[in-house]
């Protein structure tokens, strides 16, 4: 049995949640068009939807809550937050966003503005949903050169989040420098599992965007985990601080987006920052006025800044990050004890349970993770997230179903939310699920929107 991490903190409050019976969930998920997203949460027991927003603050950052500052310019916790992200990123331009995807629709389309060809792309290791559709609607192509070690889930590889460097590399000269409007490094890489990339392959997709005369975006909801696992896994970083191993991590970018509702544990806020370049940084602000808010509170509270302030620094604490993406590693555990196949080793912030494998019955356009998903929450209450064929869509030009390499469904950890028996009864669910899992069946659409679809899609079990 893996060793408990000793957590870092103590409950200082506590969140009553509400139990269902079996009858009740039935009738809940038929209500919500079997799409966990349109459950109302007061029927979920356990929420393993997501990391994003759901984080438990700090007392620090409570406190900070109450030093708002709600003036429409110039709010002095815009300032701490400003300061606070130069000296972690070195990074000279601060502009504060609602959410990360606030922070790619002020940048984006500044960035496919200076493109000289007229085929605008984006690269990255793997673009996560809304991203892509950042990309997407801004009318260019978003290309994932991922390194195919993290299609096999069942086999250790320390870097399953790395870029694929030749396939970059040729991506790049099949659709000429000219196009490519940035790669984007996503830390953790959500979509393969949570899965770290290296300082090196970091380093070297750097080079090449360098030598390619391309800008480089870090998409940073998880780069504190992201730092951890450099730390414990790659040559030369054992005794490199959390903050020295970001520092180089970014000293190889030229902008970051960051989706703050995840690492730094607010409930909303992100973040775009701009190592140097002027002009794009005055391109963004301009856009950031009608889109997000002032340049000085871009769709945030005085207080929501304060309050990320104060996360930046508490997302690096290591005793923090070991207990955290320990307690993620400790539900993995359990389940490969009981059978369950999972993207392994388990990743930062979630794990991912192989539902290709674990459902072969069922084909990618019926979507095995998201039939996963619905079986745990009648199981148990307990909301997961599929991140699979649902998620990716399809293909704007074709208006076909994309091939998802992966078919997963996600039970990702909030921050600071649920102890380990909360894991536990997480882990004799789905272990109970993968012992009738024969008898699941895949879904057909009944309503299906035409871009984020697994947002609001409903759907029927197929007879
Ligand atoms: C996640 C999310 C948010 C989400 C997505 C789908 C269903 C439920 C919740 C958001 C990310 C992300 C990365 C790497 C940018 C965003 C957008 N992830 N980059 O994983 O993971 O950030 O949500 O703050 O707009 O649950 P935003």
């Amino acid at each position: 049995m893996k060793k408990i991490l000793p957590p870092p903190f103590r409950i200082k409050m506590v969140e009553p949640i509400r139990m269902t019976s079996p009858e009740e969930r039935k009738s809940a998920l038929e209500e919500a068009g079997y799409n966990p997203f349109l459950l109302s949460s007061e029927d979920v027991y356990i929420d393993l939807l997501t990391d994003s927003g759901t984080g438990a603050m700090s007392d620090r950052q409570w406190a900070g809550l109450m030093m708002g500052d709600e003036s429409y310019a110039g709010s002095r916790n815009f300032q701490n937050l400003e300061r606070k992200a130069r000296e972690i990123f070195d990074y000279q331009y601060v502009i504060p966003a609602h959410q990360g995807r606030g922070a790619e629709q002020v940048l984006f389309p500044c960035l496919i503005e200076r493109v000289k060809g007229d085929k605008p792309v984006f690269f990255s290791n793997y673009h996560f949903d809304t991203t892509a559709a950042h990309v997407e609607l801004n009318g260019a192509k978003a290309i994932n050169t991922l390194t195919p070690m993290a299609l096999d889930t069942a086999s250790w590889y320390d870097w399953k989040g790395d870029f694929d460097l030749t396939a970059l590399e040729q991506g790049i000269k099949e659709n000429g420098a000219e196009n490519v409007a940035a790669i984007i490094v996503t830390v953790t890489c959500n979509s393969a599992g949570g899965q770290p990339i290296s300082m090196a392959n970091i380093k070297a997709a750097s080079e090449i965007a360098r030598a390619n005369n391309i800008p480089v975006v870090i998409d940073s909801a998880r780069y504190c985990e992201n730092a951890w696992f450099i730390k414990q896994r790659e040559e030369g970083y054992q005794d490199k601080s959390i903050p020295e191993i970001i520092a180089e991590m970014y000293s190889y970018g030229d902008m970051l987006t960051m989706s703050a509702k995840k690492d730094p544990m607010v409930n909303i806020g992100g973040l775009l920052c701009i190592r140097d370049d002027e002009e794009l940084f005055r391109s963004c602000q301009i856009r950031c006025v009608p889109m997000e808010g002032f340049v000085t509170y871009g769709g945030l509270a005085g207080r929501d800044m304060e309050a990320l302030a104060i996360g930046l620094d508490e997302a690096m604490d290591e005793n923090m990050l070991a207990y955290r993406i320990g307690q993620v590693e400790y539900l993995g555990e359990r389940l490969r004890e009981g059978g369950v196949p999972i993207q392994y080793p388990t990743g930062g912030h979630a794990v991912f349970v192989d539902a290709g494998k674990m459902l072969p019955h069922i084909p990618g356009d019926q979507f095995p993770a998201h039939a996963l998903a619905n079986e745990l929450y009648l199981e148990s209450g307990v909301r997961g997230v599929e991140i699979g064929s649902l998620l990716l869509g399809r293909d704007p030009e074709t208006g076909k179903q994309k091939h998802s390499p992966m078919e997963f469904l996600r039970l990702t950890i909030p921050r600071r939310v649920y102890t380990n028996d909360h894991m536990d009864f997480v882990a004799d669910a789905l272990v109970s699920v993968y012992q009738r899992r024969e008898s699941i069946k895949g879904l057909t659409f009944d309503y299906e929107p035409p871009v984020l679809r697994h947002f609001t899609a409903r759907l029927k079990p197929v007879e």
